[in-house]
């Protein structure tokens, strides 16, 4: 696993990034003239990771491109194919067999190949970034849409006996106190019963130590349940982590969780029992020079500007964002919101029940439920972005989406955004509400009372009246370095007006509890095509960011972190 923290004594992996052939299949014709055993000799290359439209100058190319790399291996063994992520679908084959297909875009999917043989294997992957009416996102966005094999690709060596996954769970009993269960998911691929040893570790130190026996090429789980004593809750002043190790035969798999608590209760959100106010901002994993295959070491850098304009919170808008990122968030103690690319301001309501797109948008939820569970900096997952929640039909997918996340983690908070508060029907659905407010930019001024008065009115009548706000969000565009004469539209001083004057009046209404800008960086907008009706996309970025897409600031990041960390606030 690519991860930021240190492990040890990990199973055996081979990355396969670096150059692989690579080419366009414009009118998709790769299937019938069987690319996946007869690739192109006319290739081109590319990076994996990376994202086609910045390594190959292609921005106006969304469709079909087929991939190819060689994987070389010492010895037989089973193997594990993972990828981190590959935009849109994916159909993978393995010496020209398929080995399966996976749709998505921002999370993991993997196939175990058993009794490989050592030599040369020839791995091919046909993608398609194609967006549609049931795709996620619908093909009308508001980002940029990139294509490829967007994070990196391992294989890993499976011995005969392997952790297919481990589930740790807890519950705190007191300050420094838990009850703590671990599941182990273990998978035997030999052809007689076993015997293995298993261990297991917090930190470096040893808490069980046991037998376990496998039938032949079958899987047991394995439950460990202990009340654990002296523990630092993970605080976002002192983020407080801790390595779980499991050793089980020869195979080895760490993973790292927090101890801390988070409820909804009487309108506040509650971190280890203490109200919290969320200082935020939306990030798109996204550059204009990397696209979605965002480099970790920038992820650093930008994780620095974030703190130092005082935010304490990130909302990941709107797609699950890397594991590197999130490993960063939990080390420094920040919040975070994660959600899955239902974006529906454009999205008509009698969409939202199509069969394919709702399966998809459980499959991505439940995927990234499962790869993001031990990482304490989430606090919210939520389900969708500004879909039409006047209707009946997002009524329904609310429904199954809040069910499906509190049936797998009801350790955190059911969230989504809303941009109807006025007339909203689902407010009643979730533990968290967050509303999307453009006053100021897309429709009259900043002011907001009124539309806060009638929105908790509803609230009442929908049984939400103690759920949390929070305005996910708000702002205007400002193109970097436009500045210096009045206040006008697109202006860096507009832009600031109206970041400051919002701040200020959601900050004094104890009603909310927390703001996320809109947004932190600018990024590059969709395709004209898919956005006919979006006028204000100067650049074909989407200009609202706080900094630049070069991350150099503009004055709202100055008003915004005048605000965020209480000095030199220009609006006191
Ligand atoms: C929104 C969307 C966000 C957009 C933003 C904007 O409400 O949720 O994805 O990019 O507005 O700039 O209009």
């Amino acid at each position: 696993m690519i991860r930021t923290f240190q492990q040890h004594r990990l199973r055996e992996c081979q990355l396969l990034d670096g150059l692989w052939d690579f080419v366009f299949d414009k009118d998709d014709i790769g299937l019938s003239e069987e690319w996946h055993t007869n690739f192109p000799s006319n290739h081109d290359h590319i990076p994996v990771p990376a994202c086609w439209n910045n390594e190959l100058g292609k921005f106006d190319y969304e469709g079909v491109a087929w991939y190819r790399t060689w994987v070389t291996l010492d010895d037989s063994s089973h193997l594990r194919l993972l990828f981190h992520a590959v935009m849109g679908h994916a159909d993978v084959y393995w010496d020209g067999q398929h080995l399966g297909y996976h749709y998505g875009g921002f999370t993991p999917f993997d196939f175990t190949i058993p009794s490989v043989t050592a030599g040369v294997h020839e791995l091919v992957v046909r993608t398609d970034s194609t967006l549609g009416r049931n795709t996620l996102p619908y093909h009308i966005v508001d980002w940029f849409h990139y294509g490829g094999i967007i994070r990196p690709v391992e294989v890993q060596r499976l011995p005969d006996v392997s952790i297919e996954g481990m589930r740790i769970t807890y519950d705190m009993t007191g300050d420094s106190s838990a009850d703590v269960r671990i599941l182990l998911k273990l998978r035997s691929m030999s052809d007689t019963p076993v015997e293995v040893p298993v261990s297991l570790y917090r930190n470096d130190e040893i808490f069980q130590n046991d037998n376990v026996y496998l039938p032949a090429k079958g899987s047991m789980e394995l439950v460990v349940e202990q009340a654990w004593s002296n523990l630092q809750r993970w605080e976002p002043e002192d983020p407080a982590l801790y390595k779980i190790r499991a050793v089980v035969g020869q195979d080895d798999h760490t993973d790292r969780i927090g101890f801390r608590t988070v409820e909804a209760r009487n309108k506040k959100i509650l971190l280890n029992g203490k109200e919290l106010y969320l200082q935020g901002v939306n990030r798109h994993e996204e550059h204009p020079e990397w696209g979605f295959a965002f480099p970790n070491k920038l992820m650093t850098k930008e994780l620095d500007i974030i703190l130092q304009m005082g935010c304490n919170t990130v909302r990941g808008s709107h797609y699950p964002q890397s594991e590197y990122w999130l490993d960063l968030l939990d080390e420094r103690g920040v919040l975070f919101w994660s959600e899955i690319p239902i974006w529906g301001a454009a999205f008509p309501a009698e969409h939202t029940d199509d069969p394919l797109f709702v399966e998809r948008a459980m499959t991505m939820m439940d995927e990234m439920i499962e790869r993001d569970f031990h990482h304490p900096s989430i606090l919210f997952w939520s389900v969708h972005n500004e879909i039409d929640t006047r209707s009946k039909q997002a009524y329904e997918l609310s429904i199954k989406m809040t069910e499906l996340v509190r049936s797998k983690d009801p350790s955190r908070l059911v969230a989504y955004a809303t941009m109807h508060p006025m007339k909203d029907i689902c407010l009643g659905l979730f533990d968290v509400i967050g509303i999307n407010y453009y006053g100021g930019w897309y429709f009259g001024h900043v002011e907001f009372q009124e539309m806060l008065e009638i929105f908790h009115e509803r609230c009442k009548e929908y049984g939400a009246e103690e759920t949390p706000v929070l305005m996910t969000e708000f702002g205007g565009a400002g193109v970097y370095g436009d500045s210096g004469w009045e206040p006008r539209l697109f202006s860096e001083d507009y832009q600031a007006d109206i970041l400051g004057k919002s701040l200020k009046l959601f900050r004094s209404d104890p009603r909310i509890s927390g703001t996320y800008v809109w947004q932190f960086a600018d990024t590059r907008a969709q395709l004209q095509s898919h956005l006919p009706h979006f006028r204000d996309r100067a650049r074909s970025f989407n200009n609202k960011g706080l900094v630049n897409e070069y991350r150099k600031p503009k004055l709202a990041y100055r008003v915004v972190k005048g605000i965020y960390t209480g000095h030199n606030d220009p609006y006191d």
